[in-house]
């Protein structure tokens, strides 16, 4: 028994009024593709197939180190959160599981969660864990660090929430851990840069042993912040140094906020995934840093880029290609809904785009060392307007063809300012 938040009738009524226009558009786009000899449906077909997940912390409104700006009816909770993640995949249909954060997110029963989910048309994605920040009663910081503390008993305790973690996905039907550590140092000297490396690894094996058969555990990494000197797990470079230490099950996520500035990621994509240890992605986008800004905003390009080069993996998979997508951003400036609905959409249409790729012709050009050739194979799919293509897998599945549209008409984030606590006033990021 679905209760999803959305009327049916609302969807049914608007998309109504555009059919006729999504018919011509999409007739007319067809219609160019096979001039190129690719047939539209087969790409809507792959299309309908494609989720990416939501955190449940997107749910909220993001803040900075500065300030954060709450939003009437914001979630406060994880039921809430649900809600408004269901919202967006009733619209969307491109986002059916939430990736749940720990102790944020915790319930006394989980049974009864992963059932609400369900009932919200929602399963679950990895679980995440936090090491990063202390939580009310606590016995040991982590401001001496986590996994490679120097403290061996803070280690043990980071251990116990990552394998508690997997205890609570396994109850969700989660099948990956990502881990991300803010471990690192804010002055030379400040600790043993091989050592805190050594003591991570140690600390990371213990989590790897836990985990059941058919897990992953994705090693998220990132270049700075907390720490702005060194930190533990900074780069793909010791993200895949330490994922083949642990074994085939930790593979490496990428955070596409996570680099340094112009750092070609869409070769470091390609770089993880020929030696199998590609595991994940979390999409965001960024101007100067870990902005956190929504996915496609800034630099759409590099987002095909990168889907052109998760397509040829597809091709070719080596040790397995199954990359779990999710959006990380933080919404500091928009409605949480409005910004993962409108990201999904980018990020789906940056899929469908790296499918119109014309491979053969790419392939003949590099082999040829035709350079432009190959430049315009990968220009000419990238200049195509796809919007009717999703527009039109998403009608199919029951979703709005415009999600935002149908979203504001639908005034649900005013209803939920009626019935939702307040969020109070606060600093941070979520
Ligand atoms: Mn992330």
């Amino acid at each position: 028994m679905t209760n999803l938040p959305i009327s049916d009738d609302l969807i049914a009524e608007a998309n109504a009024r555009e059919a006729a226009a999504l018919e011509d558009e999409y007739g007319a786009l067809g219609r160019k593709l096979e001039r190129a000899g690719i047939d539209i449906d087969t790409i809507k077909g792959k299309v309908a197939r494609f989720s990416v997940a939501v955190p449940s912390w997107g749910a909220g409104r993001g803040g900075t180190r500065f300030a954060k700006f709450p939003i009437a009816g914001e979630p406060t909770n994880i039921h809430e959160k649900l809600e408004d993640c269901s919202v967006i995949n009733q619209l969307s249909q491109m986002t059916p599981r939430v990736s749940p954060h720990f102790p944020w997110d915790k319930v006394s029963d989980f049974g009864a969660l992963r059932e609400e989910a369900a009932s919200l048309g929602l399963g679950f994605d990895a679980v995440n864990s936090n090491t990063f920040q202390d939580q009310k009663n606590q016995a040991h910081s982590y401001s001496t660090g986590s996994l490679s503390s120097t403290e061996a008993p803070t280690r043990e305790q980071a251990v116990e929430h990552n394998i508690e973690c997997i205890e609570i996905g396994k109850q969700l039907g989660s099948r990956d851990l990502t881990v991300w550590v803010g471990d690192g140092t804010n002055f030379p000297g400040q600790q043993d840069l091989a050592r805190s490396f050594d003591r991570y690894l140690d600390a990371a094996s213990q989590i790897y042993a836990a985990l059941p058969d058919d897990w992953r555990m994705l090693l998220e990494h990132k270049m700075f912040e907390p720490a702005f000197y060194s930190t533990v797990i900074q780069d793909w470079g010791s993200s895949i140094l330490a994922a083949q230490e642990l074994g085939p099950k930790a593979k490496c996520l990428v955070d596409l906020g996570h680099h340094a500035p112009n750092v070609n990621i869409e070769q470091i994509v390609a770089r993880l995934h020929r030696f199998g240890k590609l595991g994940g992605f979390h999409f965001n986008d960024s101007k100067y840093g870990d902005d956190d800004l929504d996915s496609g905003s800034i630099n759409p390009h590099q987002l095909f880029l990168v889907f052109n080069e998760l397509i040829e993996a597809e091709l070719n998979p080596r040790d397995g290609f199954n990359p779990s997508y999710m959006i990380d951003q933080s919404h500091n400036v928009t409605d949480p809904i409005e910004s993962m609905m409108s990201s999904a959409e980018a990020i789906g249409q940056c899929y469908a785009k790296a499918l119109l790729v014309d491979r053969e012709a790419l392939h003949l050009a590099q082999e040829a060392n035709d350079t432009m050739m190959a430049f315009q194979a990968l220009r000419r799919a990238y200049t195509i307007d796809v919007a009717p293509i999703l527009a039109k897998a998403r009608v199919e599945a029951g979703g709005a063809m415009d999600v935002l549209g149908v979203y504001r008409e639908s005034r649900y984030r005013d209803r939920k300012a009626q019935e939702r606590e307040a969020v109070g006033l606060g600093a941070g990021i979520v």
